[in-house]
């Protein structure tokens, strides 16, 4: 199959291209590098050494003697997106070119803007495009959990039936996100539906949770890494904590750390929307995936971090609650359901013990380039306060 994958050159799309390849696909990469430039204007850098696009599509012609075809391009860009698609007329695109940071989001004004007017851009270009160009494309579009947020009452995929004042209907579950990047998957998720409606894009729409770990079985060289964000704008929970135990610092679950999400490792990321791919919506159709294994809260995974770096490094974690930046519940009721990309033949390949052993060694090795950023991984942020700095901070990080 031939599949065009949107934000090759991150995290995600990166391991996702290698795997697609290995599984025979054809694949057609795009980016426009935002993500490296952005980590940079923070102050910040992947701690795992990646490779330019250029150096990578050359290792995978040497290495796995396949092409992989990478337009630097913008999918702000109208013509650059519609040439594209007309071009290449993949069978499927998976959509993972956003900005995907919620703190980003949150700096400014422009910051708020730039997410939710590029993002929301992006996907109406691929989607006009899909329309002109190549109607028959299926879109795996990538949402996110935070669409939903924190509901008091179990979450479904997508839909729910609800009966009010005698009536029945089967309806969208509501979305209650919480930045302004979390906001913007929720409005791409009104306009795939939009399009599936009025045009029958087939479409799904993937609600992932937070990814982790360093390692897929396809990316296991040095010039196939992945990229690794640590940083307190673009890293993620259980990825900074690992940071935090290698450097010393105390591990930092917001306010009460009760806070619960779905988590998902990196490799099984690849398996669920590999699925998604290979079994697509019908002509037509529209579906959602919930893409997450396990939910567990914050303090939760900081105690597994602890353990792991004893167990593993010899080190003594601490964990300290910090101020939590963010406007979240901090204890709740978190039960989503995930059983669509099990119907599909989904069933979890990397456990998070192994998981966490693969971080803690892989970050033992590139201690240099997380020590000398360690100054941007403590919190400083505060979403409430208008200028995103806490008056009343102060630093979690130990006297
Ligand atoms: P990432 O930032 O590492 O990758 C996104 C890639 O898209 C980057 O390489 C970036 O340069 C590129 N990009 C962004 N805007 C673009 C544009 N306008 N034109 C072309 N390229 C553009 O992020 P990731 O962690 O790989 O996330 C991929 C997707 O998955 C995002 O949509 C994100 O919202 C979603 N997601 C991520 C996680 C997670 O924990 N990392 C969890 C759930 C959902
Ligand atoms: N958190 C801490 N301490 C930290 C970092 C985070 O307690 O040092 C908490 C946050 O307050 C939040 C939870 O951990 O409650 C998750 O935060 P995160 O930074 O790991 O993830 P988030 O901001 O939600 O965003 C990430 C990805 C985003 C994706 C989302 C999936 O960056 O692209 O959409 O995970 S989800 O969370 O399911 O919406």
């Amino acid at each position: 199959m031939k599949v065009l994958v949107t934000g090759v050159d991150g995290y995600s799309g990166w391991p996702l291209a290698l795997h697609l390849l290995h599984r025979g696909h054809e694949v057609v990469g795009i980016d426009n590098l935002v993500t490296r430039r952005r980590v940079a204007e923070v102050g910040s850098q992947s701690a795992t050494p990646i490779r330019s696009m250029s150096q990578r599509a050359k290792s995978v012609q040497k290495v796995l003697g396949k092409t992989l075809r990478f337009y630097r391009g913008d999918l702000c860009q109208w013509e650059f997106v519609r040439d594209l698609v007309r071009k290449e007329k993949p069978e499927a695109i998976v959509h993972l070119g956003e900005q995907r940071s919620a703190p980003y989001s949150m700096i400014d004004v422009h910051h708020a803007v730039q997410t939710q007017v590029q993002n929301l851009t992006g996907t109406l270009h691929i989607l006009y495009a899909i329309r002109e160009e190549s109607p028959k494309t299926h879109l795996v579009k990538m949402g996110t959990m935070g669409e939903y947020g924190t509901p008091n009452v179990d979450i479904p995929e997508g839909f729910f039936e609800i009966e009010y004042r005698g009536r029945k209907d089967k309806l969208p579950f509501p979305r209650q996100a919480s930045s302004w990047y979390h906001w913007s998957k929720v409005f791409d998720t009104g306009d795939v539906m939009l399009a599936n409606k009025i045009w029958g894009t087939a479409a799904t729409d993937v609600m992932q949770g937070v990814i982790y770990g360093t390692r897929t079985p396809d990316i296991d060289r040095p010039d196939f890494l992945t990229r690794f964000d640590f940083d307190e704008v673009w890293g993620t929970a259980l990825n900074r904590f690992c940071v935090q135990a290698v450097l010393g610092l105390p591990l930092t679950p917001y306010g009460k750390g009760q806070q619960k999400r779905g988590f998902i490792a990196l490799e099984d990321s690849m398996q669920s929307l590999t699925l998604s791919v290979e079994h697509p919506a019908a002509p037509g159709e529209y579906r959602v995936f919930n893409q997450f294994d396990e939910s567990y809260s914050i303090t939760d995974l900081a105690q597994l971090v602890v353990k792991a770096a004893r167990e593993d490094l010899g080190v003594e974690a601490e964990i300290h609650n910090s101020y939590n930046p963010r406007v979240e519940a901090e204890e709740h009721y978190y039960q989503p359901h995930h059983e669509n990309l099990i119907r599909l033949g989904y069933h979890h390949l990397r456990e998070l013990r192994q998981s966490l052993t693969e971080i803690l060694t892989d970050l033992q090795k590139y201690r240099s380039r997380i020590e000398s950023h360690r100054h941007v991984v403590m919190p400083r942020m505060n979403f409430r306060s208008p200028d995103n700095r806490d008056p009343l901070h102060i630093p979690a990080e130990k006297a």
